[in-house]
């Protein structure tokens, strides 16, 4: 079956289709123009985009919105990590907490299946790990550089394979292909 993925990130649409290609989902991106809904819950912002597009497409969508909650920062850049890596970028944010001990930060995705006349679907996914002290790695994109998973020591941008295994992205998605094979 087709679903359209609602995103302008490509990256996003590459880390889907990897752990799809085995099944009878086929993703499409459709990198339709949506305006983000400010909030503080990824939930909340992924339902309402899933909302437009559905209308706007007339076809069962997938919406993902993600980001980097960082403890000491009160969970900033959080909803708003796309706007501030394009600002300030990940070398911004290990400025941000320079002299900061507590270098806590956990990685959120939400996904939203989204049929015409259906109730949303919600799967969420976290990992936790900490800020590196400087960025290092040249795979992956966004934070991957800054960000070191819990109980490793290399960034996901010198690590895509852990990435690849256990992200936050990941665990959304395996939850997704886990409802959908027994319910599409
Ligand atoms: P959409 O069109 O799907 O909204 P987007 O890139 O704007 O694409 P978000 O609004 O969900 O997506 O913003 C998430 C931002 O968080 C993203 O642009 C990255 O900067 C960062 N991010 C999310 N997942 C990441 C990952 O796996 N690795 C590194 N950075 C990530």
């Amino acid at each position: 079956m087709k679903i359209a993925f609602a995103t302008g990130n490509k990256n996003k649409v590459l880390e889907l289709k990897k752990i799809l290609e085995k099944t009878n989902i086929q993703i499409i991106q459709k990198n339709i123009e949506i305006e983000e809904p400010r909030s503080e819950s990824l939930q909340e912002i992924a339902i309402t985009k899933a909302n437009y597009a559905v209308n706007k497409l007339k076809m069962s969508v997938i919406v993902e919105d993600s980001g980097l909650f960082i403890d000491s920062l009160n969970n900033f850049p959080g909803t708003y990590s796309h706007w501030v890596y394009d600002k300030i970028g990940y070398i911004g944010i290990i400025n941000l907490i320079n002299k900061i001990k507590t270098r806590k930060a956990t990685f959120k995705a939400v996904i939203v299946y989204l049929e015409p006349n259906k109730k949303p679907q919600i799967f969420t996914g976290e990992k936790q790990g900490t800020i590196a002290l400087e960025s290092k790695g040249v795979d992956g994109f966004g934070y991957d550089p800054i960000f070191i998973p819990k109980n490793e020591t290399k960034t996901w941008a010198e690590n895509p394979n852990s990435k690849n295994q256990s992200s936050h992205r990941q665990m959304a998605i395996k939850k997704f292909t886990n409802w959908a094979t027994t319910n599409l």
